[in-house]
């Protein structure tokens, strides 16, 4: 196996891959070995910067110094480093969460041309659970008390977040004796700030919980806030057919690419798109048309209510630019690296960020503005149409590879594939589980990165556990890999899924991988199993359930509160890369161990996806035995590591 197919497990990514070298671009991949060795202090977690007393830093190995210059040891100072990057992960997704919010109340208050309310079941069903009155009331009024709601769950001092009420009262008995219960989202990110400042909390457990408080206001609050006021602004997604991969891009086509992971401005710009003015100006500039297409979240949330294409996942956002191909890459928050504008000069490709909260070196910023989203879109797309003028086609390469893919699952939309129109309901999915159909369900969600080769622990992972029969539901990057795999499509089934789990995917015409949408998405996961718990047969606890959750390639800080979410709401978590504790060994063990005690879910860190895969059957097995379930009807499926 060369180098450049060792980085990555898709063709196209290693095509790129071939021709960045060839042509001396220096991509992510070269960035990290140019970092090598890295950090190991870091890497373990115990380097302190909280005081400027410091850097302090632990010796791993018991002969230098055990404590920094406060006293703080090494688990004081990983599970501190921790609860940071929680409080920096749930910060992002709320923020995010926060801006859906704002959205929807312009929306509302008629101070948003462009948008309006499309998911109006959704808005009366979450108005209800929420006690607003809708009774003679318009969309547009009942939507400015939901997203006033909404807004106030961010800067809430006391009381609990409304959505917490969503949750088994197991959990929420949990939460209530370790003292994590989540107050307002935005307190308890500043409380976890304040509490890791130098000499306030100096207790690992303590430390921990403030890692499960952050973890649970995004799950539970920012991201579910994000998940429900987006499906009423944009629509709920609904099963819907697209392509994955570089080979969506045009070579006689303008090719706009989105990245980053706020839907605002890209669900405008789909509208935006298909004015006849914008093909006109196409044909203006010699090209046959505009196609949309999208990199990271940002493309799963218009692929998922649009189809609109994925162009790739977060190592092909560098992948995207070499192609030459790319007239325009419109960025906004999160994933967003900072090495595109430096390789974007090496080829036509105009940069644009459009977020008030990120800048970009010598990158054009172009504020989106949403009371006049549609004319902020179109005005960026003819920016981007002009820039067709100046592509070189002699440096134009785009690989052939696309798959096919059916994105759009939801918590709710899944009721009615598995139930039917007439009786929509998750019995058919708890019975599937109970006769031993299905082992269980585990969510593969997060990112890639370079530590591991591209989507490679994202593939071998779930083809592992379709053979063992377990129903698999995707998010972020990890989706966008599967699709790219062809894992996404009903006919993978056939493919790659044990007799079980075929028989259900046959029956109801769903995919072995549902693609649930972005990663602030990884909320309809928390609903599905709150479902399952509801529908009956399986417990009434989430912690009870066969079920886990793996991100195999994760690197944002925003798996990091993911994480904590899924273990607080007890699911076991396989992550790639060990959390940045092991040089605080108490802490460590705490998060693979004891956590579980108080929080029925806890982590696991492995790197190589198949001894992942065997963690989690185990842990769906031991699961169906406490639940005293049906022995599973059928043998796995003959092994296919040779496809890896
Ligand atoms: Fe060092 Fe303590 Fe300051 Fe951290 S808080 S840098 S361990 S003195
Ligand atoms: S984009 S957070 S690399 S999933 Fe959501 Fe992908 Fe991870 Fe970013």
């Amino acid at each position: 196996m060369s180098v450049l197919h060792s980085r990555s497990a898709d063709p196209a990514a290693s095509q790129m891959l071939e021709i960045a070298g060839r042509d001396g671009r220096s991509l992510a991949y070269d960035r990290y070995d140019d970092m090598q060795p890295q950090c190991g202090y870091g890497q373990l977690g115990i380097c302190c910067r909280v005081c400027a007393m410091g850097p302090c830093r632990i010796d791993p190995f018991g002969d230098g110094p055990q404590r920094g210059v406060c006293g703080a040891t090494a688990d004081v100072i990983a599970a501190r480093n921790l609860a940071r990057s929680a409080a920096v992960g749930a910060a992002a997704h709320s923020d995010h969460g926060r801006e859906i919010a704002l959205a929807l109340l312009a929306t509302a208050k008629g101070e948003a041309r462009g948008y309006r309310i499309r998911g109006e079941a959704k808005l009366t069903k979450l108005a209800r659970e929420w006690g607003i009155d809708v009774d003679n009331r318009s969309p547009e009024q009942i939507a400015e008390k939901v997203a006033e709601t909404a807004l106030a769950e961010f800067g809430k001092q006391e009381g609990r977040l409304r959505f917490l009420q969503r949750a088994p009262e197991k959990s929420r008995r949990r939460w209530e004796r370790m003292g994590a219960t989540p107050r307002g989202v935005d307190r308890e990110i500043v409380s976890a700030l304040h509490s890791t400042h130098m000499g306030v909390s100096n207790d690992m457990k303590h430390l921990i919980s403030l890692c499960v408080r952050s973890g649970l206001a995004d799950g539970w609050g920012g991201s579910m806030i994000a998940t429900e006021l987006s499906d009423i602004l944009f629509g709920e997604p609904a099963p819907i057919a697209a392509e994955a991969n570089l080979g969506v891009l045009k070579a006689d086509q303008v090719n706009v690419v989105v990245h980053g992971h706020e839907p605002t401005l890209s669900d405008a710009l789909v509208a935006a798109s298909q004015a006849p003015e914008i093909q006109q100006e196409c044909e203006k500039v010699g090209a046959k048309g505009l196609q949309l297409s999208g990199i990271c979240c940002t493309a799963n949330e218009i692929l998922m209510r649009h189809g609109i294409p994925l162009a790739g996942n977060f190592l092909q956002q560098e992948m995207a630019l070499v192609t030459g191909a790319v007239e325009m890459m419109i960025v906004d928050v999160q994933c967003v690296m900072p090495a595109l504008k430096e390789l974007a000069d090496h080829y036509h490709t105009k940069v644009v960020s459009t977020s008030a909260k990120a800048r970009f070196k010598g990158v054009e910023h172009v504020q989106f503005d949403e009371r006049r989203a549609l004319e902020s879109a179109r005005d960026i797309l003819l920016a981007g149409i002009r820039n067709f003028a100046r592509r070189d086609p002699s440096k134009v390469y785009i690989p052939a590879e696309k798959e096919s893919l059916i994105a759009g699952f939801t918590t709710e939309g899944v009721f009615d594939h598995l139930g039917g129109r007439y009786r929509p309901s998750y019995r058919p999915l708890n019975n599937a589980i109970i006769d031993g159909r299905i082992r269980g369900i585990v969510g593969i969600v997060g990112c890639n990165t370079v530590k591991e080769t591209h989507d490679a622990a994202h593939l071998a992972l779930t083809r592992e556990l379709l053979r063992h029969d377990v129903l698999v539901v995707q998010t972020g990057c990890s989706a966008i890999a599967c699709a790219k795999a062809g894992l996404l499509r009903p006919e993978a089934a056939e493919t790659y899924a044990g007799r079980g789990l075929k028989e259900v995917c046959d029956a109801v015409g769903l995919p072995p991988c549902l693609h649930f949408g972005a990663c602030v998405d990884n909320s309809r996961i928390l609903m599905a199993c709150v479902e399952i718990c509801r529908e009956g047969g399986l417990g009434d606890d989430i912690a009870e359930l066969p079920v886990a959750a793996a991100a195999p390639e994760w690197m944002s800080e925003k798996a990091i509160a993911i994480g904590f979410y899924a273990v607080a709401t007890g699911i076991f978590t396989v992550l790639g890369e060990p959390l940045p504790v092991l040089g605080g060994t108490e802490t460590a063990d705490y998060l693979t161990g004891g956590i579980e005690q108080d929080l029925g879910g806890k982590f696991a860190f492995e790197k190589d996806p198949l001894k992942a895969a065997r963690l989690i059957i185990d842990h769906l097995d031991q699961k169906r035995k406490g639940l005293k379930l049906a022995p599973m009807m059928y043998e796995p499926r003959p092994g296919m590591e040779s496809r890896l």
